[in-house]
Order: structure tokens, then sequence, then C-alpha cells
């Protein structure tokens, strides 16, 4: 008789578990691309949300493609990925870019993770060195990194990375405020509450389509974000 069935493990998660969600503005040069490699990543079995605010032909071409289209005015990247994240429904959450810069056939390597114990898989993409990220990004990158480790006190490589996995509790049991910062935010409140998180090397491509963030005043909301949340997180311990 197998010992397999008198084993006590926890349950695997399969994709039929996963939501990958995402907001949408004006990504019709990237959204099928995205869209269809996500099918081919989870066999076509995770539930896919999208925030849209798109005038362009983004929300048609993800209905085709067989997302849940969530429309709602533009308000900024924090506010949308809000949005998305409530929208799921299934207990491991994903978020990436609509934008083609991420590797949507490592999403095994990122639910594999979640089955080893963490609680957050945080795509790093800085550990491949990011060639096809500006260079004016990839500097201010190292220094939210180097900003984030300090303030925490864990070294952390990549804090605004789109490209992650959360079990769903860690989404729910926490309050999010940022807008621009939000993707810092998923990061550091999980770390500075004791959840297992873990950065995952990942490569990263050059972007189909225009960016929606300026990269000077994204930045700087970026700095204030991650500085704010690092420091709420300190007084919340005392
Ligand atoms: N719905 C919605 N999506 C947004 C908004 N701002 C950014 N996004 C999306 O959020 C993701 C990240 O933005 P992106 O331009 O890739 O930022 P970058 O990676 O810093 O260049 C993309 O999928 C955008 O389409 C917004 O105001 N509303
Ligand atoms: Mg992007």
């Amino acid at each position: 008789m197998s010992h397999t069935l008198d084993r006590e493990s926890p349950a695997e998660y399969t994709f039929d578990d996963v939501s990958v969600v995402m907001g949408t503005y004006d990504e019709e040069a990237a959204i099928g691309t995205v869209l269809d490699d996500i099918e081919r990543a989870t066999d076509g079995r995770a539930e896919v949300v999208c925030v849209d605010g798109s005038s362009d032909r983004t929300p048609e071409i993800a209905r085709g493609r067989g997302a849940r289209v969530v429309r709602q005015r533009p308000r900024g990247y924090g506010v949308a990925v809000r949005a998305a994240l409530s929208n799921a429904s299934r207990p491991v959450i994903v978020t990436t870019d609509c934008d083609d810069t991420y590797p949507m056939d490592r999403l095994p390597d990122f639910l594999d993770a979640i089955n080893d114990g963490y609680d957050v898989v945080s795509g790093d993409r800085l550990y491949y060195g990011a060639e096809a990220m500006p260079a004016l990004n990839r500097l201010g990158n190292r220094a939210f990194a180097a900003l984030a480790s300090v303030l925490t006190g864990r070294r952390v490589h990549d804090t605004t990375t789109g490209m992650r996995a959360y079990r769903r509790e860690v989404i729910e049991r926490i309050e999010w405020t940022e807008n621009t910062g939000l993707s810092a935010e998923l990061l550091i409140r999980p770390i500075a509450r004791g959840y297992a998180v873990r950065e995952l090397p990942i490569d990263y491509r050059e972007r189909a389509g225009e960016t929606k963030l300026d990269p000077i005043s994204g930045g700087a909301a970026i700095a204030k974000s991650i500085a704010k949340v690092c420091l709420e997180e300190r007084a919340r311990k005392r």
C-alpha cells in the first residue's frame, strides 16, 4: 500500500487555483501576446482579470482571449492593480504588466515557489542585468532597492517589479495605500510583517507600446512611497 495516502501534506496548488491580474491602459500592441503567453503557460486554466482604462482596442482583444475585463477610468498604476487584486477570485494571485516585458513562461516556477511554502514570490529583473530596461530606470531601481534594503533591514533586489505571485491571505490581510508606489508596497509590507518572501531572477524584455510611467515624477513618487511605507511598518512594530 502506498504511504502517500497517509502523509499529511497540504494540497498543492495548480493553475486552477491561480488568478493572473493586471492593469491595462492602451496596451493593444502587447495584450494579445501577453494573454496568449499566459494561456500557453497555464494550459488555459488560470483566471485572467484586466482592469482597463483604455481608449484603444485593448478591452475587445482581452475579452476575445477569455479575460474578465473590468472597466475603470485611468487613475494610475496602483489604483488599477488594487482593483485587479480585489477582483481575483482564486487562492493564488499573480500580477503582471500588460506590456510584454515579463516572461509568462516562468509562471510554473512562481507557482512552484508558492507550493514550496513562500507567501510572496517576486520577479527580480536586475539579477540578469535588465539590459532591456532604460538606463535611468535601471539606476533608479537599484537606488530603490538600496533604500528599501536599508529601511527594512533585509537585502532586496527589485522593489518595483510588476511580476509577482501572492497567497491570497497576504493581499487580504494588509491594507494597501500606494498608487505609483504600490509595487514597492506589495513587497515591503509583507517583508515587514514576517511573511515568507522570495525573489526569483527573471529575464526582462523590451516593452511593446509606450510606457505609462514618467521616469522622473514616477520615480519620485516611488521613492516617497518606499520611505513612507517602511516608516509606517516600523511604527507598527513599536
Ligand atoms: N487601468 C490602468 N492601467 C494602468 C494605468 N497606469 C498604468 N497601467 C498599466 O499598468 C502596467 C504598468 O505600467 P507600465 O507603463 O508598464 O509601467 P513601467 O513598467 O514602469 O513602464 C501596464 O500594464 C499599464 O497598462 C492606469 O491608470 N489605469
Ligand atoms: Mg511595464
